[in-house]
């Protein structure tokens, strides 16, 4: 299943707030006294400024490479009361992570706020274990509680406690990282967990594999099966065993997949497997949320099944979770004594130097020796550029996107460079062209963000079993059922392909069971 790898660029933006007298844009907000508004309009204009707001008490304008004590002077005018900049305000998203630094606080992931699982305490007595089908967790990360988590091995697959790829680790602690004063939180902090390492860092598992897995997780008296992974093609062994795992009271949960299209995944597309889908921190559905028909049969046969198609979403898109320790990367960049805000594109390390402009690097070049390589993307690859840095004696790169927004790439799986590589956004080319001096750093974290559908699937089974552990007396297909009973609805109006019934509530889906009981009559 494709991973769409998002590099830490959160933490650098949170920091990348440019400290200058000279307003963003040189724009400025003029309060006036309205019966002369027209005297200070007209001031404005002839002082060569550029009218953007005509409101009650106030106009905006741009006053082109004037600083605000500048224009205060220019508009030393009885009618002008006060003059200040005009601040930049950006959409900001619905939800967000809490601020700060996951390695030395917790920090609570969006998601968590979205579906409102901060609003249901997890009851550990209750006997939920949630079995995890992935590429192992790493024991070097510090926020589990190991106690509660024990695992299998496929053979072929190493260790289940060592990682075969992040991707496992991340799925665990999104479904029960500890509650403690460090990393993230699970949706069900300290759940016990049965970790069933099917894939290493080939990232290939087979349907047999998935159907063995789920008798170990039966074995080990898991009540919730989570798979953040699949494939094209229905296959009845491993159709039977999950089957079977429900038909005794389980959940199982599994992953839309990550290709944007509508085709069916599977497991997922069992209808005994609950289909999860992602969306974003607004809301939003991701772009790489696949969306099944609920449709079966053709023609006038066509009969509508909710169990073969998306059936809730939850947060996928940037989510923050667990890693091996030290695996995830955190990017930082200041130019000139300015942060501007940075991804991760390959190499742990820091350099800093004189710039160098190398345009697109489709060379070496003797001018980047012992520099920081400033470089544009395109007509080569990013690897190809990073090397032409280093291979010139440059000691870090920096690649600015040559579309609007920040560049998220790597250097791919080949990469022989060393020297580290971070992307940087088009808005802020300009600048970093003009600095003379850059530092690029790339430190190793346990935390950091990963996109996919295989991100939400955790959400959920990480919500079924904090929701199911005060209802310890429902079924797996009760709390699967609360879930699409009270899911937030998103997206087109009512149950659409994409959401299915919509974003889970975890606090709507606990409020309801008190409520209405374990069949929601
Ligand atoms: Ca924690
Ligand atoms: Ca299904
Ligand atoms: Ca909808």
């Amino acid at each position: 299943m494709k991973l769409t790898k998002v590099a830490s660029a959160l933490l650098a933006l949170s920091v990348g707030v440019i400290a200058t007298a000279e307003a963003a844009d040189d724009r400025y907000v003029i309060q006036v006294d309205n019966g002369h508004k027209g005297v200070v309009k007209a001031l404005a204009k002839k002082l060569g400024a550029q009218l953007h707001v005509d409101g009650d008490g106030f106009i905006a304008a741009t006053f082109s490479g004037k600083d605000l004590a500048q224009v205060k002077g220019l508009l030393n005018n009885p009618h002008v009361k006060a003059v200040e900049a005009d601040e930049r305000r950006m959409p900001m998203s619905l939800f967000s992570d809490d601020a700060g630094d996951p390695m030395t606080q917790q920090v609570t992931p969006y998601a968590v706020y979205q579906s409102q699982a901060n609003q249901v305490n997890f009851n550990a007595s209750a006997g939920m274990k949630v079995c995890v089908i992935d590429s192992g967790l790493d024991s070097s990360n510090p926020d589990f509680d190991w106690n509660n988590i024990t695992g299998d091995n496929d053979s072929g697959t190493g260790n289940w406690f060592e990682h075969g790829g992040p991707h496992g680790t991340h799925v665990a602690g999104t479904i029960g990282a500890a509650d403690n004063n460090v990393g993230v939180i699970g949706m069900a902090p300290g759940v016990a967990m049965h970790i069933v390492k099917v894939f290493n860092e080939a990232g290939w598992g087979y349907s047999s594999d998935l159907a063995l897995a789920a008798s170990k997780c039966s074995a080990a008296g898991a009540n919730i099966i989570s798979m953040s992974l699949g494939g094209g093609g229905a296959n009845n062994t491993e159709k039977n065993a999950f089957d079977a795992f429900t038909a005794a009271g389980g959940l199982v949960v599994a992953a839309a997949g990550n290709d944007g299209n509508n085709v069916r995944s599977y497991p997922a597309g069992y209808p005994s497997v609950m289909m999860i889908g992602a969306n974003d921190a607004d809301n939003h559905i991701a772009d790489f949320s696949q969306f099944p028909s609920c449709k079966s049969g053709r023609g006038k046969r066509a009969t509508d099944d909710e169990t073969i198609c998306v059936e809730v979403t939850a947060g996928g898109v940037d989510t923050l979770s667990t890693y091996p320790a030290g695996l995830a990367t955190v990017p930082s960049l200041s130019a000139d004594g300015v942060t501007y805000a940075s991804s991760a594109m390959e190499n742990v390390g820091s350099a800093s130097g004189s710039t160098y402009f190398m345009g697109t690097a489709e060379a070496v070049d003797a001018g980047a020796n012992g520099k920081v390589c400033v470089i544009d993307r395109g007509v080569i690859s990013f690897h190809d550029k990073v090397l032409n840095c280093e291979n010139s004696g440059g000691v870090g790169a920096i690649i600015i996107n040559n579309a609007a927004g920040m560049l998220y790439a790597t250097l791919g799986d080949t990469n022989v460079t060393s020297i580290p590589a971070v992307g940087a956004a088009l808005e802020d080319r300009t600048a970093l062209l003009a600095a003379s001096a850059a530092v690029v750093d790339i430190v190793g974290a346990d935390y950091g963000y990963m996109s996919g559908t295989s991100m939400a699937t955790p959400a959920v089974s990480g919500m079924a079993a904090l929701v199911w552990s005060n209802h310890s007396e429902c079924t797996g297909t009760d709390i699967r059922n609360a879930f699409k009973a009270t899911a937030m609805d998103a997206g087109a109006a009512g149950k659409d392909d994409y959401f299915g019934y919509g974003i889970v509530n975890a606090a709507a889906a606990n409020a309801y069971l008190t409520t209405y009981g374990c069949s929601g009559n």
